[in-house]
């Protein structure tokens, strides 16, 4: 029996040591490799190699340009190792569609007018009988599309006379007829060009202005892309400083298209972020410098008293080449109520109507215009970034009588 037993337990022995030599093994195995011959490529090698510059760049927060000292040029820089040249990362900045013929390409966007305005006078002038109550029904239709009371008048009687003369009316008559007379309210010998450029200094400095939600900051925005796809350089002055939100969203459209946007503190001056803005503009050599500000109701004496000193304090550095006031196409004749009271405190000198896209009331260029004697010279078309275009009145009467 004892030798039995003691051969079991030699077994054990040898057993378990054998055990240990595979388990040892196994832990051998489980040493980490010698270092690899090849670089591990996902850590950054201390040192640059050769053709490191052809590599993808390693993930190191990079400096903006605003944060990169620039030698002044005046002492010599002591140059104690070669300059890193570090590639800046991919601009995505983007290319705006030119600005010519856009009201051409967007003057679809015009249809709702174009039905009721365009095609309704057209209709009614064809009838056979052109008598009182027709007539009465085309003022109807100039009225309702905004076109204002005077200026109503004045096409009906030009209308009457004309369609008098004429024997047979074909339709091509009745059109080049109502195209002339539309034109003549809207106007053809306005300058509707927006002043970015003065002659004897830069940068040209517009300031935008108008009630709440009109499409000032977005007008701002687009006209931004406008001036930057006409190539000039822009920075934009967010004097809206009532929403922080504000300042964001100008910011934002301004680096889509790469405009630097000066900002204030919130429930900061406005006149100062207004100051601010054309100074930096000077400083950086721009061309163009726009100045955003909050949407103000014309009723609030306090508000329009602060869009005055906006002026004032800008004009500190130089007149102001451009006030431009967004109306919002839809709100009709309320419009022209805010029209009156923002050129008594700011010297209008354009309009931008918004939102001619969402209303039947393309008529409210006209009446706005006779408001104010200041010539409609942007017209917003749409939400999208190319949706502002320069407004040409032939392309507009063409676009609401259809083609
Ligand atoms: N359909 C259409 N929408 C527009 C047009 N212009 C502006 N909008 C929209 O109108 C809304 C208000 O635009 P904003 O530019 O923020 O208006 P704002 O005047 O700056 O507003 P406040 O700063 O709050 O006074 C946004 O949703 C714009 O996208 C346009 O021409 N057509
Ligand atoms: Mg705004």
């Amino acid at each position: 029996m004892d030798i039995v037993i003691l051969a079991v337990v030699i077994a054990v022995v040898v057993l378990g040591a054998l055990g240990g030599l595979v388990v040892g093994s196994r832990r051998k195995k489980q040493l980490p490799p010698p270092p690899p011959a090849a670089p591990d490529i996902t850590a950054p090698p201390a040192e640059p190699h050769v053709g490191d510059e052809a590599e993808t760049p390693r993930d190191e927060p990079r400096r903006t340009i605003e944060e990169v000292d620039l030698p002044d040029g005046s002492a010599p820089a002591a140059v104690e190792e070669p300059p890193v040249v570090e590639e800046l990362p991919p601009a995505e900045i983007e290319v705006p569609e030119p600005t010519a013929g856009r009201l051409v390409r967007l003057r679809a966007r015009l249809s709702r007018s174009q039905n009721a305005l365009g095609k309704g006078l057209l209709t009614l002038l064809s009838r056979e009988h052109l008598d009182e109550d027709t007539w009465e029904e085309i003022e109807d239709i100039l009225l309702t599309a905004d076109v204002g009371v005077q200026p109503t008048q004045e096409l009906v009687e030009g209308l009457r006379e004309r369609v008098k003369v004429l024997g047979t009316r074909t339709p091509e008559e009745l059109r080049g007829l109502l195209r002339e007379e539309l034109l003549k309210l809207v106007g053809t010998d306005m300058d509707r060009t927006v002043k970015t450029e003065p002659e004897d200094r830069k940068p040209g400095i517009v300031m935008v202005v108008g009630v709440n939600g009109t499409g000032k900051t977005t007008t701002t925005g687009k006209l931004a892309r406008v001036l930057v796809a006409d190539g000039n350089t822009v920075v934009l002055g967010a004097a809206d400083t009532f929403r922080a939100a504000a300042a964001d969203q100008l910011q934002t459209w301004g680096e889509r298209v790469g405009a630097h946007t000066v900002r204030g503190p919130e429930a900061g001056d406005p006149a100062s972020v207004a100051f601010d803005a054309v100074k930096e503009g000077k400083e950086m050599g721009s061309d163009v410098v726009l100045i955003d500000t909050a949407g103000r109701l014309h009723t609030k004496t306090g508000l329009m008293d602060e869009l005055g000193k906006v002026k004032r304090v800008v004009e500190k550095h130089a007149p102001l080449d451009e006030v431009l006031l967004v109306l919002d196409a839809t709100t009709g004749q309320n419009g022209l109520v805010q029209a009156r009271v923002f050129a008594e405190v700011v010297d209008i000198t354009g309009i931008v109507l918004t939102k001619l896209d969402g209303t039947a009331k393309g008529g409210i260029v006209v009446a706005v215009q006779r408001e104010l004697g200041v010539p409609v010279k942007l017209v917003g078309l749409g939400e999208g970034a190319d949706d502002l275009a320069p407004f040409e009145p032939e392309a507009f009467v063409d676009a609401l009588i259809g083609e």
